[in-house]
């Protein structure tokens, strides 16, 4: 859904975010659904990666391309440390929304095209990012392109990724033109930054209960990925006796409610939400499901406890039927504080003209929670009137995204200006 030019707003702010907007948006977009398919280093991501390059050497910017594809935009010395960056990712989940990672990276042009506009006096580099697989749309571990620039991904694990049609992390890499051989940890790079932002769509209604169009970031909630294989015995639906089963769709699904149970009781999130099936069909027992699940706790404790639960379900169901069960974790962030001196700074530098912004907290990963632990980050949320992300109707409206340019303008102003 594309926003309208909003009635007030900056004129050039609203008009260079617009202008971006309507050049990103057909990019991946599913006709049908409006959702987008922009996973790694696919002709979508590639694309996105053009548009990005394009809007940097538009501005007279220095483009980048790191060792591990994430993409860098410099205004001023690349070189000279004490950087100011911001940005986010442009890749997507399958039929995701429009907003979810795009609205950072858009957002952080204009607010460079805003500080021009104020004619500010840079006294340190300024970096607008695109970091490559935040959503682990394919190759199932969110924040590939940060986590490998911060050392929290090995260039041998990051060897080992696969996705659904067993095409290696690297060689899906080289189909897409780029080199993989040096893919790892960054520290020179990391070590270039005073500190990062992160503008981010709302994925929750925070903003919307308390009337604000913009928030600053607290923390992130520990959160992980867990595949679960249920080997049980193929067999024709038709001729065999329901009691001569080993059929592992009956555990998987005590295994989807069992998940529910213990997240409601914990108050935490549990979520299967993709599951695979050999041989998938219709009149065959599968002798496999791999199911996924997502889960999600506002401390380490509780989330523990939620994925003890689920597991000790599974597997005594699996003992009872027969089921052969492995679990493997496939990804995991542990919780983010995100540094109290810089999220104060956020909110001192947008009080004059914003007012008290609100601090909220998310159960949303992000590149900013990755590289927190390497360079102090922050990041600012914009509202979302729905809450609704990672679906075709995530929606935030243009006055909001331009008050949300206009904040993050007068964030990296205070940063990186005299
Ligand atoms: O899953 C997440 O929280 C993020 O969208 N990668
Ligand atoms: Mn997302
Ligand atoms: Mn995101």
């Amino acid at each position: 859904m594309t926003p309208v030019a909003p009635a007030d707003g900056p004129p050039h702010t609203s008009t260079s975010f617009h202008e971006m907007w309507a050049d990103l948006k057909p990019i991946g977009r599913d006709p049908d659904s409006g959702g987008y398919r922009r996973y790694a280093w696919t002709r979508a991501d590639q694309d996105c990666r053009a548009w990005f390059k394009a809007q940097a050497e538009s501005r007279g910017l220095t483009y980048e391309l790191d060792r591990n594809g994430n993409q860098w935009a410099w205004q001023g010395d690349p070189l000279a440390g004490d950087a100011v960056v911001t940005g986010s990712h442009l890749d997507s989940v399958p039929l995701g929304g429009a907003f979810d990672g795009p609205l950072g990276v858009v957002s952080s042009f204009a607010a460079l095209d805003e500080l021009r506009h104020r004619e500010v006096e840079f006294a340190k580099p300024l970096a607008i990012t695109n970091f490559g697989d935040e959503e682990g749309a394919r190759f199932g571990l969110a924040c590939v392109g940060s986590r490998l620039a911060a050392g929290q991904l090995t260039a041998a694990k990051a060897h080992e990724l696969r996705d659904a049609d067993g095409v290696s992390l690297p060689r899906a890499m080289e189909a897409a033109g780029y080199d993989p051989s040096a893919i790892g940890p960054d520290p020179e790079r990391l070590a270039r930054i005073g500190a990062f932002v992160e503008l981010h769509v709302e994925q929750g209604r925070a903003l919307d209960v308390t009337g604000d169009p913009v928030g600053i970031a607290s923390a992130i909630w520990p959160h992980g990925r867990w595949r679960f294989d249920f080997h049980g015995e193929a067999n024709h639906a038709g001729t065999t006796r329901l009691d001569d089963r080993r059929d592992p769709m009956l555990t998987y699904a005590e295994t989807v409610v069992a998940a529910r149970r213990e997240a409601r009781l914990a108050g935490a999130l549990a979520t299967f939400a993709k599951v695979s099936v050999e041989p998938n069909g219709v009149n065959a027992i599968p002798s496999l499901v791999r199911g996924w699940l997502d889960s999600r706790a506002a401390d380490q404790d509780t989330l523990d406890r939620v994925i003890a639960g689920i597991e000790q379900a599974a597997r005594e169901n699996a003992a009872r039927s027969g089921i052969d069960l492995r679990i493997t974790r496939e990804s995991f962030t542990p919780v983010v504080e995100f540094e109290h001196a810089l999220r104060d700074e956020l909110a001192k530098l947008l009080r004059e003209e914003h007012g008290d912004i609100p601090v909220l907290g998310t159960g949303a990963g992000h590149d900013a929670g990755i590289l927190s632990a390497s360079v102090p980050t922050a990041m600012l949320f914009v509202r979302n009137p729905t809450g609704i992300s990672h679906s075709p109707a995530e929606y935030a409206a243009e006055d909001d995204c331009v008050a949300g340019v206009i904040a993050l303008a007068d964030v990296l102003e205070g940063l990186a200006c005299t």
